[in-house]
């Protein structure tokens, strides 16, 4: 059985990975084509992001139909080749599922549309305030208002994503047993794992104004939450010791997660939540530019390793996922320290307690897309914002600004393969354009350079197989004051680990509080260290080091 506290996961955004047929969009047989390269890095578990039917407003998380594959991508035979093909490696794979919402086009929510009751029940419909007036003062997470009116029936109704995106109505136990027979589908098609978008926004609250917010504070970490997870897991995958599952947890608590994820509470293996990514935010506002805080970055990472092993509760641990910039450009440094920067950030999160997650490109160290025109953009949000920007007074100069630090487009150019055209992504026209970096930054490069970004990754997925400690070893942070360093300490069995991780160019010199005798480097990302055990060191520009000691 594979145990999830020493496994990797690899994240795929099909649309973006590996196009075989020429038609400019990634598909199933370009996963399979690359499962070589998969296995070559070392993880356990593949995480794709949707494809099942869909119209793609919201690129597959916006489902018609969640028992076929989008021809888009390819067949049913694909699929199960894909799966038969991953576990010949001792791949696993871990589904998406979209059950917040669905796409406007699902079966269920055109029946509802045209009056049938039962299907009306499975979403969130309510009359208005007044004459024109939403009925509560929430906000989409896309922008604009989360209710969309329909006139035929004098109603609106709820959309926390895009309007077509229809929120379910989970407190309709009709519809929690329509997705749990999704889940038990897939499973008999083999899939060991799942990943739930936005799981703990599904149990909605009281429908009132926000006075102060958005309206999150009314379905986030709702009043069925734990309840409707604990059912999820006892009628679906908790039937199979073998599933791991993770729960994408927006603006959640760590109380919340303790729950969530909590060894022994029956709902999730592990959390993904997002505060550590939002330290270059204003509050909850992400379009806006701010350098990032990184004091308030080693908090929250801190406070949630901290957190959860306390609670005997287990997180995800990662920087990057198609909703977010590539790290390299966000915490690190392009260019002149792209190589040692984006070794450093990887070292941060490969050293933690937790699961890694390595999303497509981030293990070449792949950068923000560099857009400069609105014509190059897909993403709904970016799309939408671009103008709410501008309508809100900023020059389309600001508003570009913007867009090239926080668009999830960022995290969305294909990914490159090579330095033929395209990246080798396709050879036929991309359905996004591939970064113009591709002849520099490519799979094909790192993978016959050994001191490669690739390369590294590699070596920290194998440690974490190799030494217990970095699985099930304690979290200590050091130096927590420390401006410019991020250091902690794990331990196991008398073991002890340190990580140490200057995050900008000037050199410092670091003196590790719990001494360093009797250390050696396991792993570093300059060539030439020679560890002076027990004494200060001088850690360069984006230095990263792993120390050990047995005993
Ligand atoms: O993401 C949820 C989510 O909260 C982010 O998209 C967030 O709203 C955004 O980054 C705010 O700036 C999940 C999926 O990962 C995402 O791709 C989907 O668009 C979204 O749910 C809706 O299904």
């Amino acid at each position: 059985m594979t145990d999830f506290k020493k496994s990797v996961v690899y994240q795929i955004y099909p649309k973006s990975f590996c196009d075989s047929n020429h038609d400019g969009l990634g598909d199933l047989q370009g996963v399979i084509g690359k499962l070589d390269y998969i296995k070559e890095l070392g993880v356990d578990y593949i995480w794709m992001t949707p494809f099942f039917v869909s119209p793609q407003n919201d690129n597959g998380y916006d489902v018609e139909d969640y028992y076929h594959i989008d021809p888009r991508y390819g067949t049913m035979e694909d699929f199960e080749r894909l799966v038969h093909e991953a576990d010949q490696r001792g791949i696993r794979l871990m589904l998406d599922m979209v059950f917040n919402h669905t796409s406007s086009r699902h079966e269920w929510f055109r029946k509802a549309l045209a009056g049938d009751e039962k299907y009306k029940k499975y979403y969130i419909f309510k009359k208005g305030k007044e004459q024109g007036k939403a009925p509560t003062n929430w906000e989409s997470k896309f922008g604009g208002s989360a209710w969309e009116y329909v006139p035929g029936m004098d109603e609106y109704y709820l959309h926390l994503f895009d309007v077509s995106q229809p929120d379910l109505n989970w407190d309709n136990e009709e519809v929690r047993l329509e997705l749990q027979k999704v889940i038990r589908f897939w499973m008999e098609k083999g899939v060991k794992g799942f990943r739930f978008d936005v799981v703990n926004l599904v149990s909605k609250g009281e429908f009132a104004d926000d006075e102060e917010g958005d309206g999150r504070k009314f379905y986030t970490d709702g009043p069925n939450i734990h309840r409707y997870l604990k059912e999820l897991n006892a009628q679906s995958f908790g039937k199979d010791a073998e599933i791991v599952t993770v729960g994408e947890m927006s603006s959640t608590s760590l109380e919340n997660c303790f729950q969530y994820a909590g060894e022994d509470s029956g709902e999730l293996s592990m959390v993904f939540s997002f505060h550590h990514l939002k330290v270059d935010f204003m509050g909850n506002e992400k379009w806006v530019l701010v350098p990032a805080d990184f004091m308030k970055l080693k908090k929250i990472l801190f406070d949630w390793q901290a957190g959860m092993e306390k609670h005997n509760a287990w997180n995800a641990v990662f920087w990057c996922n198609h909703d977010q910039p590539r790290v390299v450009s966000r915490f690190g440094r392009e260019g002149k320290y792209w190589k040692e920067s984006a070794k450093m950030l990887a070292t941060v999160i490969h050293g933690m307690r937790g699961t890694p997650y390595i999303y497509q490109g981030e293990e070449i160290g792949m950068t923000n897309a560099g857009f400069h025109d609105i014509s190059q953009y897909r993403d709904v949000e970016s799309l939408n914002h671009f103008r709410i920007l501008q309508e809100k007074g900023l020059t389309q100069e600001d508003a570009y600004r913007i867009l090239q630090v926080h668009s999830r487009d960022n995290g969305r150019t294909p990914m490159q393969w090579n330095a033929d055209k395209n990246g080798g992504f396709t050879d036929g026209g991309p359905w996004i354009e591939v970064n113009g970096n591709y002849k520099d930054i490519n799979a094909a490069q790192q993978m016959g350079d050994e001191d490669s970004i690739f390369r590294y990754y590699q070596k920290l997925v194998s440690l974490r197989k190799e030494y217990d400690i970095i699985a099930y070893g304690s979290f200590q942070a050091l130096d927590e004051r420390n401006p410019s360093v991020l250091a902690y300490m794990r331990e196991y069995e008398g073991q002890k680990l340190v990580v140490v991780c200057n995050f900008y160019e000037k050199e410092r010199n670091w003196k590790c509080p719990v001494g360093l005798w009797g250390y050696r480097c396991l792993l570093g990302n300059y060539k030439d260290r020679k560890m002076e055990v027990g004494e200060e060191a001088t850690l360069r520009p984006y230095e990263a080091m792993i120390l050990y000691k047995e005993r």
